[in-house]
């Protein structure tokens, strides 16, 4: 039997069993790594083109030249129309979706318009790039769940960055790049490729911000160059948790558990349940259906690491372990998933009910499927309209000080706090205009 059922009895117990999962991505290696990145990033910083090109031909198979940095649009175009009807509207179908939801939520992002308190205005970045992934998978869908929304909230300038080998960017991902109507293509990927990006070089544009996920070398590279640019998040490798009832069906639970763990050795599934029954059900539903998984290996590897079954006597008690796990995806197959939602704090993304899979959300639900993982959960957020824009304050008012009713008060407030910071700048300063205020 791949996974074994845990009967648990407190939160104390849980953290023992689980302790390989909250340790994930938290290993001795982290040193080397980034070690590796500053100098990559380095290198990139002063080299320029010759460096990024350097360094795609050795870690990338990357086979063209200078003028191969950047891929026309002509070519995502001609990929799109060469898709099979069936993949290209379904990519067009994710891609309306994705856009209907953000634009509701763009909708919801409102300004503070000035006035006697002040206001809050939102504008969109400038210039973005979105990080899709390479490796054993292709991820067109990370293009429209990234590029989609960076479109909706204004972004001018969006451009996908993604490793290309001697055969160049997979035609499914240029194609995807074509109905996000992504601006600019660059196949190169890795911490080049985000160093790059960040720094500009003689082809590639310096952006103010660069989003998506990536293996741990592109997440290091993103949190050292932040502050040169703006991140998203620093990603690890997915994870779900799985809060199950007794009347929920094992076949579907042990798929959404292999949809995880078929991602990356590095993934994680784990199922909290109160039913020992369905507990044992799963567990033999996971070694049946692997059997036939064409990423078993993957799959398998994942979860004898960082799989996991808990039996626990109240969902309440399972509630409070997902709390504690944070996990990016949180799929709670209960009978009434409201109830349960409204009690969980700490989750990238719920899914509520049976219904509606994982794999509906990864592929075109409407939310973004880049989710903060590895405990992040617990103050970070998923990638929205917000990542793509920012706030400006707006402080006094735009029909002049006379509509501020007590703006002498508040220039007297000032000159005294500046006083008691040493600062007599910046209360002479205040001083004037009360002088002048009638
Ligand atoms: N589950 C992944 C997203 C994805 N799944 C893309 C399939 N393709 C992280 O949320
Ligand atoms: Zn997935």
């Amino acid at each position: 039997m791949t996974m074994k059922v845990n009967r648990v009895k407190d939160l104390e117990h849980a953290r023992e069993i689980l302790a390989p999962v909250l340790a994930r991505g938290k290993d001795e290696e982290a040193r080397s790594v980034r070690e590796r990145v500053s100098d990559i990033i380095a290198s990139i910083r002063s080299g320029k083109n010759a460096a990024v090109l350097d360094w795609a031909r050795r870690l990338d198979g990357f086979s063209g030249g200078e003028k191969d940095l950047e891929l026309s649009r002509d070519r995502a175009e001609a990929a799109w129309k060469a898709l099979t009807p069936p993949l290209r509207e379904a990519l067009a179908y994710a891609a309306e979706r994705i856009r209907a939801t953000h634009e509701r939520a763009r909708q919801a992002l409102t300004d503070l318009p000035a006035g006697p308190r002040g206001g809050m205005r939102w504008t969109p970045l400038d210039r973005v790039a979105v990080y899709v992934p390479g490796g054993t998978a292709l991820y067109p869908s990370t293009v429209l769940m990234t590029a989609t929304v960076a479109r909706v909230a204004g972004v001018r300038e969006i451009s996908v960055l993604t490793p290309a080998g001697p055969e160049g960017i997979a035609p499914v991902v240029l194609a995807a790049c074509h109905a996000a109507s992504v601006d600019r293509i660059f196949p190169v990927g890795g911490v080049h490729g985000v160093a790059a990006l960040a720094f500009g070089t003689e082809t590639l544009p310096a952006v103010d911000a660069i989003v998506g996920p990536g293996n741990r070398y592109v997440a290091e590279a993103k949190r050292q160059l932040y502050g040169t640019i703006a991140i998203d998040m620093i990603a690890g490798p997915t994870e779900v948790v799985i809060v199950a009832d007794g009347g929920a069906e094992a076949s579907w639970v042990a798929a959404d558990l292999l949809a995880q763990a078929e991602h990356d050795i590095q993934a994680s599934a784990v199922l909290l349940t109160d039913s020992e029954a369905l507990a044992s059900a799963v567990s033999e539903e996971l070694d049946r259906q692997l059997a036939t998984l064409p990423r078993e290996g993957i799959a398998r590897a994942s979860l004898e690491r960082f799989g996991a079954i808990l039996v626990f006597d109240t969902l309440d008690l399972a509630l409070r372990v997902s709390d504690l796990l944070a996990p990016e995806h949180l799929e709670l197959c209960v009978e009434s998933p409201g109830d349960l939602a409204a009690r969980v704090r700490n989750a990238g993304a719920i899914f509520l009910g049976s219904g509606v899979p994982e794999a509906a959300g990864d592929y075109c639900f409407g939310p973004s499927h880049v989710l903060p993982t590895n405990g992040t959960a617990r103050f970070a957020s998923p990638v929205g309209i917000e990542t793509f824009m920012k706030r400006t304050s707006l402080v006094g008012d735009p029909r002049g000080g006379e509509a501020i009713p007590e703006l002498d008060r508040i220039l007297e407030v000032s000159e005294i706090l500046a006083r008691a910071e040493g600062l007599e700048g910046h209360a002479r300063s205040a001083a004037l205009r009360r002088r002048a205020t009638p």
